[in-house]
């Protein structure tokens, strides 16, 4: 497929990863853009220092172009911006945020910028500093998520602004890809099916928990606090909506999310550790190496514009 997306992304699917923090790793990266999809490492977790051990190790696995995402929120979020600079990567995505105040030193490197966002406002705001597309991602995803789902906030992306708009949340095989393309969508951001990548490096006890997960398996925690995030429903999570229910404070909340990420990936903890996921995870079953999810989703989703939608 030559697409104006697959133009900017270098790549040969309109598809890129999503950039899931403490997940999203040189291995992971580096199997999706060997797949022909754009693969991302997640500076979420990192500092300046291990970004760039691992933006070096994922040249030694891929000669595909890769991207990076930076999660705004990290404290680290300004030493990254300039690892991405030096180490000279082809696209950068960003999430839980605004990215306005690090675009034109990005711009200027000739990094793809491309920003997460969950509104109209943004990607407007986004697309007038010079960003090369966005991606309108809906709340059907997992982890740190906006307000509107993807059916409603993809169109409206769409008019608003005239970059290539990448749809995520909620896409998890070739009828997503056919859904998120009537929705006027250039790409798709996947991120759930490929927690299900043989390479992926997460426990093996976060892979069992996607697979047994069901449609109703997810809960978003931290609505009151303004930050919501997207995980599958465990022991934390329900102590969490508790503490929520009951006013409690943000450092109560706190004291039992920090870290919960890294049990989740690392240790595989089902009680403690935040397991993020889409809401599609209900979809998501198989274990299979990352080109094969790419190929497969592709397949179907031609199969699907071939013979036409159901309706
Ligand atoms: O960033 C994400 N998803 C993430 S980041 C993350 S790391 C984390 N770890 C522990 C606790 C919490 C988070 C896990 N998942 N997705 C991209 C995304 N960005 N979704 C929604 C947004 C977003 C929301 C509001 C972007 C911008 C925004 O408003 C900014 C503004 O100024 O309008």
């Amino acid at each position: 497929m030559k697409t104006r997306l697959t133009e900017i992304l270098g790549t040969e699917y309109p598809m890129i990863q999503g950039g899931m923090a403490w997940v999203a790793d040189a291995y992971l990266a580096a199997a999706v853009s060997n797949g022909g999809a754009l693969g991302l490492i997640a500076a979420g977790s990192m500092n300046g220092e291990l970004l760039r051990k691992e933006i070096q190790l994922c040249r030694t696995l891929t000669d595909k172009p890769f991207g990076v995402n930076i999660m705004l929120m990290n404290p680290c979020a300004e030493e990254l911006a300039k690892v991405v600079i030096e180490e000279k990567v082809r696209v950068v995505t960003t999430g839980a945020g605004s990215p306005g105040k690090f675009v034109p030193a990005w711009k200027e490197a000739g990094i793809r910028v491309i920003p997460v966002v969950a509104s109209t406002g943004l990607a407007r705001r986004m697309e007038s500093l010079g960003v090369d597309a966005v991606v309108a991602e809906g709340c059907e995803a997992g982890g740190h998520i906006g307000e509107l789902t993807t059916m409603v906030l993809v169109p409206q992306v769409v008019d608003a602004v005239s970059i290539p708009v990448i749809a995520a949340g909620g896409i998890g095989d070739g009828r997503g890809i056919a859904a998120a393309s009537m929705l006027g969508a250039s790409g798709v951001q996947i991120g759930t099916r490929f927690l299900l990548a043989e390479e992926c490096t997460i426990h093996q006890n976060y892979k069992d928990l996607v697979i047994k997960t069901r449609d109703i398996d997810s809960r978003v925690t931290g609505r009151s606090g303004g930050h919501p995030v997207r995980c599958i429903k465990n022991p934390l999570v329900l102590e969490l909506l508790e503490l929520e229910k009951k006013g409690s404070t943000f450092e109560e909340m706190e004291a039992i999310t920090v870290g919960s990420l890294r049990k989740a990936v690392k240790d595989g903890n089902v009680k403690e550790g935040s397991f993020m996921a889409g809401q599609i995870a209900g979809l998501v079953s198989k274990i299979q190496p990352a080109k094969d999810i790419i190929s497969e989703m592709f397949t179907e989703y031609e199969a699907l514009m071939r013979e036409g939608g159901s309706i």
